[in-house]
């Protein structure tokens, strides 16, 4: 199941609630370890440019409607049609910062009632992250956060779900970082972990693959 390699970039997933500051993060993160002179790269999923990711973004809008099991099966698509690209890139050195991955795949899904053996099934074999960050808000706090869109799992008592089901899927390598701290504050925190995280990689920590 795993593979060794010298020098590689390291995968570095954010999870979280939506409004958790994700997006944020990821873009002052990918700023500072490119002006450090770091090969990087930011990511996110839904990747909504592929042909599966309109399906996708036209069901979060509310344009579509899908069976529970289909759009989660999309999702999961979604990562794959991408992961021989991310496996490509971390093999010649690019750090990959992703905003979102499996991990919400079987979180929303989960929360809607699906069983969660069901859900981790299809994300077996892609890679899996050297660090999952999880930005931590409670869903009230987050909802307070500029408002909730029109799309579909804006919805506080949803939301109440999906941040059970992340407690569930949560394991003690993930670096948890309270995300009601100041967005500097954060940064610093998140800066910290990815660093030590890109050291271990480019010692030479061997490429894995979900589930670990
Ligand atoms: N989904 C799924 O079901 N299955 C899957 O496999 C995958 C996803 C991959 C689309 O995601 C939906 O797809 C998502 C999960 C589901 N649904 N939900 N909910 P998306 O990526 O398009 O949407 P999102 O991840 O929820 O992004 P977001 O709403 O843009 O949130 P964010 O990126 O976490 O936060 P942000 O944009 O950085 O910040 C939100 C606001 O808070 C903004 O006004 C900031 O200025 C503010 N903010 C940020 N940090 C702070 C701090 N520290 N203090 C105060 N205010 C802050």
């Amino acid at each position: 199941n795993t593979e060794s390699n010298s020098s590689r970039g390291a995968l570095i997933v954010l999870e979280g609630l939506d409004r958790c500051g994700k997006t944020s993060q990821s873009g002052r993160l990918y700023k500072y370890l490119d002006e450090q002179g770091h090969s990087v790269e930011s990511w996110r999923f839904p990747d909504r440019n592929t042909g599966v990711g309109q399906m996708i973004s036209s069901y979060l809008a509310n344009k579509s409607q899908l069976d529970d099991h289909a759009i989660h099966l999309l999702f999961s698509a979604n990562r794959w049609e991408k992961r021989s690209l991310m496996e490509e890139k971390l093999k010649s050195g690019t750090t990959l910062i992703v905003d979102r991955y499996s991990y919400s795949g079987v979180a929303f899904s989960s929360a809607k009632g699906l069983d969660i053996g069901w859900c981790k099934a299809p994300e077996i074999g892609l890679l899996a992250p050297d660090l999952v960050v999880y930005l931590d808000i409670s869903p009230e706090k987050a909802a307070e956060r500029g408002g909730y869109g029109d799309e579909r799992y804006e919805q506080l008592e949803f939301q109440k779900k999906v941040a059970g089901s992340y407690l569930a899927l949560r394991d003690s390598s993930w670096k948890v970082i309270d995300a009601t701290l100041s967005i500097e504050d954060i940064e610093k925190k998140l800066r910290e972990v990815v660093l030590d995280c890109m050291m271990t990689c480019h010692k030479g920590k061997a490429l894995s693959h979900l589930w670990p």
